[in-house]
């Protein structure tokens, strides 16, 4: 499989699922700014809204997944064994899709104009007071010691609240959450976590020296 990802973003959670799931999919950065791949292909032409992640798959049809909460489920329901998801049918599972939407629309999404600085104050108030009212509810719901959000078990959900945690870039102060920060160091501890971070850096690294060696 192929794995379009950009640097320090939501393609993190896939890289964390594959990860956990013992999977490596080859690792192709996409500059967001620049446009440019570290594999020479044009990314118009791989996800026309020109967003990370995508991943390519190995059937004849090289099938292209987007969206981040597909791919992530795709993955994990693939390997329902290793327990980062409930089987689909379940209340669990329809609470597990509750919290990824959640965690897109109210968080992912909020993020955003923040970060790339795109809004005036009222729209900044705005936002900042959404991503506290909704980081506030994971830490309500990480108050009873649970190690993770749907218990003692890392899932998709942890994946995706880690590779969107965007809260230093757009200006929200998250200090006062303590559920949520030693959570955050505990996600961080994970093998599967540095493992993202480091590939990432090296496919990203890969990337700069080649537009550098074509400049
Ligand atoms: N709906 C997509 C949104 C993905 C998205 O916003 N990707 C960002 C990185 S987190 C991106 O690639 N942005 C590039 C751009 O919009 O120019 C999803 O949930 O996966």
């Amino acid at each position: 499989m192929k794995l379009y990802i950009a640097d320090a973003t939501c393609s993190q959670a896939v890289q964390v699922i594959a990860n956990e799931l013992g999977l490596s999919p080859e690792l192709i950065h996409f500059d967001v700014f620049g446009k440019s791949t570290s594999n020479g292909s044009k990314f118009a032409d791989v996800n026309s809204l020109q967003y990370v992640p995508v991943l390519e798959l190995d059937d004849e049809a090289k099938t292209r997944l987007t969206e981040t909460i597909i791919i992530i489920s795709y993955l994990a329901d693939q390997h329902l064994e290793a327990g980062l998801i409930p089987k689909r049918g379940t209340l669990e599972r329809v609470k597990m899709d509750q919290l990824l939407t959640f965690i897109a629309t109210e968080i992912a999404q909020k993020h955003i104009p923040l970060m790339r600085k795109l809004m005036n104050a009222d729209g900044i108030a705005y936002h900042t007071h959404k991503l506290q009212t909704a980081y506030g509810l994971l830490d309500a719901k990480l108050a009873d010691g649970r190690a993770y959000l749907m218990g003692e078990q890392f899932t998709v959900a942890d994946a995706y609240v880690w590779a969107t945690l965007w809260h230093e870039r757009s200006g929200v102060s998250l200090d006062h959450l303590k559920n949520l920060n030693a959570y955050i160091e505990r996600i961080e501890t994970r093998p599967a976590v540095k493992r993202a971070l480091k590939e990432e850096a090296a496919v990203v690294a890969q990337h700069k020296a080649q537009l550098a060696a074509a400049a």
